[in-house]
């Protein structure tokens, strides 16, 4: 009838074939094979968009992106496709889509055969991987809060659930689950952008035996945000764990460590002034991470000396010096002593102020190694043993951009780090994209893009970048100032288009910036950072002797030997990233770029400026051109003949000649014009979208004749 045709054409305007609709309203209308149902269906299909940019029709204009993001998202469709990369919007509520009955719905089907998910990357680069038998990474990028870690924790979940598994692989399951909440607990925290807010970056492999069981993992962590240790900003609180333990602790635990219940006795958990959070339930997350120690298999020694730290931590934040005589500052209350003397003892002559600082110093420290060995430790319990080779399956779920008040060294390490990212992505996805038509044998012209390279430069050149600047003041112990770093910087790089001195800057905004600042105009938007406390402080030689076993590994006497000249945490932190960059460039990439929808947390609120202000530093709209440019859709021949042969006699129901024949015969059958196609080595390239939808509409319309027909077939007459 003129109603299904209607129906089953108009259902590929939007590039989306109603068997997969994502919305459950359409389906349901669909049904029901009524005129008034079907108009439904249209109404509900307007309402969805498209779910891959590229079918976008008319243009690839800010505006029609915009629209068709908020579409779906106002209709709970919080993925989109862009060719094959995934945009998730964060839809701050609980959906049901992550049911193990929809992990098991794509599983191994083909990527565009559903509506877009996360599971459909997942799937995706595990099919590829066991077939073509190479290594994989998923790079999860976007700002703070967007739902980069959620979306890791959803892909790893995947795997768990539908990878094959025998009972002893069972605990390598569990392990690598269970990582997530110990490591979160340690180095997540509440910020004012997101409640569980990772202070670290995180890279995890998992790794397939040839069947594409998991059999193993391994975790790379980088740069945990230690000043979190030490203070917070109104509204923030310091790591989760410190509040776990506390609420969740048993009684003779916390006297064990000298502990009382209330966080509001402990200095370094007050600043904030919210030790206490709505969304968070301490006591809840700190059986989890209990549970999960003992699976990862920790020793109850090991326990012992980590909260022991933890502890630790705690009691230092509450020592107060004051002067003596001589200057030298003492310890008010001796209290905290003797709770810290369970790990170290430390005698210093200093000032007050020094003292205080020292403190400070010697609980990141503390704790910012404490937590690498953690790493370590779960690395021990993830290992493999066996030698077989392996494939791998990489997550990268690293912090997002941020720009805070008051933005530190910290911040700047976090910005850098999603720079570099930001440009691998831009480098493999161009790359890929000319190799493909290079490969095929395709002609195609290139799309200007904002290369970010400039940038990351500025900060990690050789001899003339921001970081080698700061390596050359550390060398001069005792001169160098957080002033003179800056004199230097502006000396050496002050000209630079993405350095923002002092002086231009007051004529640009007319804002004054404070003398030890400095301004940075990364892709992601405008950065001033403040260089106080850039310069670290050498271990002591105390921690090297500790009785806590875990302080003793992590403080190697071997660091206080002065013939040996010490990496500067930036270079440490620059050379981790060149070499997990290395690692990535020798995988296969798939990407997940996550949006964050308003600063509220709020579900279902859309905010066109903060979206519109990530669609365009994320790249997305650069990303849907390139794709765009030369051909929007790509098929390898057997696929394409795999589909549509039904709409040729020649192909119908078999073809026996070789793939790019047959779809030779089939696209002049239905009369492919020369210009909206071009055939490559091994697949069809398809121009504009409208071919492709034509061919989809003419494909479903036959299908759903068959149907009909069959259905008259079997009627009583
Ligand atoms: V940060 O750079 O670590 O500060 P992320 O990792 O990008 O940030 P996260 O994944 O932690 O953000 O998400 C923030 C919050 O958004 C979560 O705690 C959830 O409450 C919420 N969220 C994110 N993704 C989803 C989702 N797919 N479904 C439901 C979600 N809620
Ligand atoms: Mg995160």
């Amino acid at each position: 009838s003129e109603g299904a045709w209607k129906l089953w054409s108009s259902s590929h305007v939007m590039g989306v074939s109603l068997r997969h609709l994502d919305c459950k309203e359409a389906g349901k209308q669909m049904e029901d094979n009524t005129d008034e149902n079907m108009e439904g269906a249209l109404i509900a299909r307007d309402r969805v968009g498209v779910q891959d940019f590229v079918l976008l029709d008319s243009h690839t204009s800010e505006t029609a992106f915009l629209n068709n993001l908020r579409k779906r998202y106002q209709e709970n469709l919080i993925y989109t496709y862009i060719g094959t990369l995934l945009v998730s919007v964060n839809p701050y509520k609980e959906l049901d889509i992550y049911t193990v009955t929809q992990m098991q719905l794509y599983r191994g089907v083909n990527f565009f055969e559903l509506p877009p998910h996360l599971y459909a990357i997942a799937d995706n680069a595990y099919r590829v991987m066991c077939s073509e038998y190479n290594n994989h990474f998923i790079l999860i990028s976007g700002e703070s809060g967007a739902g980069k870690t959620e979306a890791s924790k959803k892909i790893l979940q995947y795997y768990a659930v539908t990878c094959p598994t025998t009972e002893q692989l069972q605990i390598v399951r569990d392990r690598l689950l269970l990582s997530n909440p110990v490591l979160e607990a340690f180095g997540n925290a509440k910020t004012l952008r997101n409640d569980n807010s990772s202070r670290f970056g995180k890279y995890m492999d998992i790794q397939f035996d040839f069947k594409g069981a998991p059999v193993g993992g391994h975790i790379l962590s980088y740069l945990i945000e230690k000043s979190r240790v030490v203070h917070q900003n109104h509204g923030e609180r310091n790591f989760h764990i410190f509040y776990q333990l506390l609420e969740g602790g048993d009684k003779d635990l916390l006297c064990w460590l000298g502990l009382e219940r209330n966080p509001q006795k402990y200095a370094y958990l007050i600043q904030g002034r919210c030790a206490k959070v709505f969304s968070i339930n301490d006591k809840n997350d700190w059986k989890i991470v209990r549970k999960a120690f003992s699976i990862i298999d920790f020793t109850e020694k090991d326990i012992e000396h980590l909260f022991g730290i933890v502890a630790s931590v705690l009691h230092l934040g509450n020592i107060q010096f004051e002067e003596d005589s001589n200057g030298h500052a003492i310890i008010r209350d001796g209290t905290q002593i003797k709770w810290i003397s369970k790990v170290s003892l430390l005698r210093y002559p200093l000032n007050v102020d020094l003292a205080f600082y020292a403190r400070d110093a010697v609980a990141k420290a503390i704790y910012g190694r404490t937590f690498t060995w953690l790493v370590n430790k779960i690395n021990g319990s993830l290992a493999n043993k066996d030698s077989t080779r392996k494939t791998v399956i990489g997550l990268l779920d690293i912090y997002g951009f941020e720009v805070l008040d008051t933005n530190s060294f910290e911040q700047f390490c976090i910005n850098y780090c999603n720079e570099k990212l930001q440009q691998l992505l831009i480098e493999m996805t161009l790359k890929a994209e000319q190799e493909e038509y290079e490969l095929e044998g395709i002609e195609w012209e290139p799309i200007p893009y904002f290369n970010n390279k400039i940038i990351c430069d500025l900060v990690e050149q050789k001899h003339k970048g921001i970081i080698s600047i700061l390596d050359e003041e550390c060398l001069r112990p005792g001169e160098a100032t957080d002033l003179s770093f800056l004199e230097k910087l502006e000396e050496k790089v002050g000209d630079h288009a993405h350095f923002v001195t002092r002086k231009l800057a007051d004529q640009k905004t007319r804002k004054s910036i404070d003398w030890v600042d400095f301004r940075l105009l990364h892709y992601a938007g405008e950065v001033t950072y403040c260089a106080v406390g850039s310069f670290s402080l050498p271990p002591f030689q105390v921690l090297c002797n500790s009785k806590n076993g875990i302080i003793r590994e992590c403080f190697l006497l071997s660091e206080l030997d002065n013939r040996r000249r010490p990496e500067t945490v930036a270079t440490q932190f620059k050379n981790s990233l060149m070499s997990l960059i290395e690692i990535l460039m020798s995988k296969e990439p798939s990407y997940v770029r996550c949006i964050k929808p308003n600063e509220n947390k709020e579900p279902g609120k859309f905010d066109d400026y903060l979206i519109r202000h990530q669609v365009k530093y994320l790249g997305l709209m650069e990303h849907l051109r390139v794709r765009r440019a030369g051909f929007a859709y790509r098929r390898k021949y057997e696929l394409f003949l795999q589909r549509y042969k039904s709409l040729c006699p020649a192909t119908w129901p078999h073809w026996h000649g070789p793939a790019a024949e047959g779809v030779e015969r089939l696209i002049k059958h239905i009369g492919y014009k020369p210009e909206e196609y071009k055939l490559g080595r091994t697949k069809i390239f398809i121009r504009f979208p409208k071919t492709l939808f034509a061919t989809e509409d003419a494909f479903e319309f036959r299908k759903h004749l068959l149907a009909m027909s069959l259905l008259f077939f079997f009627l009583p007459v």
